[in-house]
């Protein structure tokens, strides 16, 4: 079955950060998942410009670039700059007074547009966006950090969105303690991509390779 895996870089070992760019690419990642915060809306700072920069560098994979910041479109311009097109930029559109206008400029700067839904942002609330974006990143735990539980009701979410994906033309993401299980029941439903994080892909004791080659191999 083909699906996406995006390693979230906020759980990488910052103490040889381009040894891990290079192994998870030896692994056979597809993109890396940057999360951008500003302690502000959201309530934690992991990484910033100067993360995302240094990733772009060490490797030529994409990058999925999450903005959990508010009013992203004041400063959209420093990331942007930095990233090749093609790569991926979602906001949170409760952070922003005019999210399609800050989608348009991330469509301009020739970036593919995205926008992550909270556990407590309901469908309806984003319908006319899911017009404009190609890619929703449906957070199953509350944004700012990793190692949390998975929250249940977020699933019914998703198959809200899978009925509407085709028509509105966007494909769907996981984003938040993502585990085999989860990959094994929404893969063959339609989820696209996977971010992985502390629950699947960081702080265990067997290599990259292993453990995304067991991914890779599922049994569905
Ligand atoms: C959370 C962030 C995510 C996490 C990822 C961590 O605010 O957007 O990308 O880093 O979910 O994964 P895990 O398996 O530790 O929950
Ligand atoms: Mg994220």
């Amino acid at each position: 079955m083909q699906f996406d895996l995006m390693a979230s870089m906020m759980c990488a070992n910052y103490g040889n950060l381009e040894k891990e760019v290079k192994q998870l690419e030896e692994g056979g990642i597809d993109s890396f998942h940057i999360d951008i915060m500003d302690g502000r809306y959201v309530p934690n700072f992991a990484m910033s410009l100067n993360d995302m920069r240094y990733i772009a560098g060490a490797t030529e994979k994409p990058l999925d670039v999450h903005l959990m910041i508010e009013h992203p479109n004041n400063r959209i311009e420093l990331f942007l700059r930095h990233m090749r097109k093609g790569d991926t930029v979602y906001i949170h559109p409760e952070a922003e007074y005019h999210p399609s206008t800050t989608l348009l400029g991330i469509i301009q700067a020739g970036m593919v547009p995205g926008i992550a839904i909270n556990p407590g942002t309901s469908v309806e609330t984003v319908m006319e966006m899911l017009r404009i974006v190609k890619k929703v990143l449906v957070m199953s735990v509350n944004p700012g950090n990793a190692g949390q539980m998975y929250l249940p009701y977020v699933g019914k979410k998703i198959t809200k969105l899978l009925a509407l994906k085709e028509d509105m033309d966007f494909e769907i993401y996981w984003d938040g303690a993502c585990s085999a299980d989860k990959i094994l029941e929404y893969a063959p439903k339609g989820v696209k991509g996977f971010v992985l994080g502390t629950t699947l892909l960081f702080g265990k004791t067997r290599s990259y390779k292993d453990v995304l080659q067991d991914i890779r191999q599922l049994k569905f």
